[in-house]
């Protein structure tokens, strides 16, 4: 199936985190690739994917970095497709410098920043989701059905001390 979500990072480490977006888009049936591509490192590389992408077929990115975060706001700067930026956690500053690197983007490149770690990644994958869903019924149904279910559970288990 042809990827319509990119899931980059800036390493390798960060596959944990952003293990939850691909988790995410694999409940909700839309197909991605996954790639390390650090702005740092690779920086020739970051450019190639990020000036390719659209015409490779992709219609959303999320980019995931941590520490001086970089890679996000660089890769929307190369691409006219929106671009999800997730904090990965660091171990020095907990993931404030990721989140403050990422979301303090100049005006006028736009990168959507969503929470540290895990919560983030997930929801990079659910928001990459629902923008496929403004064009896409079939995918927005099953975004919908996702948040039925959520709903369903929290419902059907009320008792906090239950498993
Ligand atoms: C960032 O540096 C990566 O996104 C990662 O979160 C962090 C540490 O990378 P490693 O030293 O673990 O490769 O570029």
């Amino acid at each position: 199936m042809q990827p319509l979500v990119g899931i980059i990072m800036g390493s390798k480490s960060d596959w944990p985190t952003m293990e939850h977006a691909a988790a995410m888009l694999d409940r909700l049936g839309v197909a991605y690739e996954t790639r390390v591509v650090s702005a740092h490192r690779t920086p020739d590389l970051l450019f190639d994917y990020a000036k390719s992408a659209a015409e490779r077929g992709l219609k959303v990115i999320i980019a995931g970095a941590g520490g001086a975060a970089h890679l996000p706001g660089m890769v929307a700067s190369q691409t006219p497709l929106p671009v999800l930026g997730v904090p990965v956690q660091s171990k020095a500053l907990n993931g404030l410098d990721s989140l403050l690197s990422i979301a303090q983007m100049p005006g006028g490149i736009a990168v959507g920043t969503l929470a540290i770690g895990k919560a983030g990644a997930t929801n990079a994958g659910l928001l990459a989701a629902q923008i496929l869903g403004t064009h896409d019924q079939a995918v927005q149904d099953r975004v919908e059905e996702f948040r039925r279910q959520q709903t369903q559970s929290v419902l059907e288990n009320p008792d906090p001390r239950d498993d």
